[in-house]
């Protein structure tokens, strides 16, 4: 009976929502073990939208954005590739490339990604310049079983992390929807205005796990 209290008691605490307005992720080395692991509040998606902030001074490969599932270890990935200085999302398993983007080291970059399994059309968002859209992937839904990790890339369903792959940096208002958002809900977002929040990923009531040397701390470090 105590037993059962304790567990609980346990799944209670790691299932209550946070708000982490105005806070971010902290990831201050470079491991292949440090992550977050955010709770999907819905699985199954048609259509995908996903929203956020990263700062880093890496110049090699990292994962921004991990979604895997059973049937795909890349059913929504965004990870920025040196070789071909282009984020790169993958959705489904299958591959795009946005080159020419302003990737600036050390400073904050927004980054909202819209897809759609009917059109199967790709969009990349960064700091509010929309990207043309892509064909990548149609005809067949994100399907259940979804792990989401920030900070490491998974080659398998909520594992095969490599550090070559890491995020080292800052990462804040991470938001998933599960549908496309419309351009001024995007500028809404980037501009930090008050925006309809994720209702699949939800910055202000965010279900997480943190495994390793991830940080919480304010986001607002400099003097205003
Ligand atoms: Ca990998």
């Amino acid at each position: 009976m105590r037993f059962l209290l304790l567990l609980v008691m346990l799944t209670a605490c790691a299932a209550t929502p946070q708000d982490l307005s105005g806070k971010m992720f902290i990831f201050p080395q470079e491991t292949s073990t440090a992550n977050v692991r955010l709770t999907a509040s819905r699985q199954g998606f048609g259509a995908v939208t996903v929203c956020h902030r990263s700062f880093t001074d890496l110049k090699r490969d990292h994962a921004l954005f991990s979604l895997a599932t059973r049937s795909s270890a890349n059913d929504f990935m965004i990870i920025w590739e040196e070789a071909n200085k282009g984020i790169a999302p993958h959705i489904k398993n299958t591959k795009t490339e946005y080159k020419g983007l302003d990737y600036k080291s050390n400073m904050w970059h927004s980054i909202c990604t819209t897809w759609d399994s009917q059109s199967g059309l790709v969009q990349l968002w960064f700091d509010g310049q929309p990207s043309i859209k892509k064909f990548i992937s149609s005809g067949s839904d994100i399907s259940v079983s979804t792990i989401i990790i920030l900070g490491q890339e998974q080659d398998s369903h909520g594992g095969g992390f490599d550090l070559k792959q890491s995020f080292s940096g800052m990462m804040s208002d991470v938001h998933m929807w599960d549908y496309t958002l419309s351009p001024c809900e995007i500028r809404r977002y980037v501009d930090e205005l008050n925006f309809t929040p994720g209702n699949v990923l939800n910055w202000s009531a965010l279900e997480f796990q943190i495994t390793g040397r991830v940080l919480i701390e304010d986001k607002q470090n400099l003097c205003s």
